[in-house]
């Protein structure tokens, strides 16, 4: 996908935060690229609405004789918004449908009623299985690990997104009860969670830092508390977080 790069502080003007990751710098080039072409359209349609307000007989007389400029500015118009729908499709489905590559690392994210889980595979890189009858928070199965499977033994959950630098991660989506938004404005994503459902999507942070985590859908009345963070490390940061995670874990 070819795109220019772009510094976060270009899009600060529109009170979005910098970008942090390898997608979105195509994502803001479109956003900039949209906006840029659609300012002077909108400009110069309100000035012609207040030129046809004050100069009403001169209006009606050019209007007779635009009928041609008109079809020809509507076809440019159509021609336009085709290839933004049809470049935004692509950005938008690149994450989505074209699938993770081999290499990225697999977490899962969990949305329920008003948080966010994040569960990674553990050293055997497979997710043990989940059962929401086995669910019980208070004894420390959020997530309804099912204790027989041996898969789920090493699984790590956590209430932070950490991921390190550089490398691709595929989220896997569920949701425990309502359909919650997962959103990282930094990160230039989101998708929903949706019950019974499980969704992927895959993106490459670039950017050390933390980033706010936030749901987009109003899932209830505490919706609005519904927030993690995501720390994007260095892989020898991530390395050691996971070690130091799984020993509690082994515990
Ligand atoms: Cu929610």
């Amino acid at each position: 996908m070819a795109a220019l790069p772009i510094h976060g502080a270009s899009l600060l003007f529109l009170r979005m935060p910098p970008n942090a990751s390898l997608h979105g710098v195509a994502v803001d080039h479109l956003m900039l690229w949209n906006l840029a072409a659609l300012l002077p359209c909108f400009v110069a349609a309100q000035a012609w609405i207040i030129f046809a307000m004050v100069r009403r007989k001169k209006a009606a007389v050019l209007k007779t004789y635009s009928h041609l400029v008109e079809r020809l500015l509507l076809a440019a118009f159509c021609a336009m918004y085709l290839w933004m729908a049809i470049t935004a499709q692509h950005l938008w489905a690149v994450n989505r449908f074209e699938g993770a590559s081999a290499e990225s690392m697999q977490v899962e994210v969990v949305g329920q009623q008003f948080q966010w889980y994040f569960r990674y595979p553990g050293a055997d890189a497979a997710f043990g299985i989940a059962r929401p009858s086995l669910v019980n928070a208070a004894a420390g199965n959020p997530l309804g690990l099912d204790p027989q499977d041996a898969r789920g033994a090493d699984d790590i959950v956590s209430s932070v997104l950490v991921l390190p630098l550089g490398r691709e991660v595929d989220l896997r989506l569920r949701s425990l009860d309502v359909i919650h938004g997962f959103f990282i404005p930094a990160m230039r994503l989101k998708e929903n969670t949706v019950p019974g459902l499980v969704l992927h999507v895959h993106f490459t942070p670039i950017a050390v830092g933390t980033y706010p985590i936030l749901c987009s859908q109003v899932c209830g009345s505490g919706h609005a508390r519904m927030q993690a963070q995501l720390r994007v490390v260095s892989p020898d940061a991530y390395r050691q977080w996971l070690q130091q995670h799984a020993k509690e874990h082994s515990r």
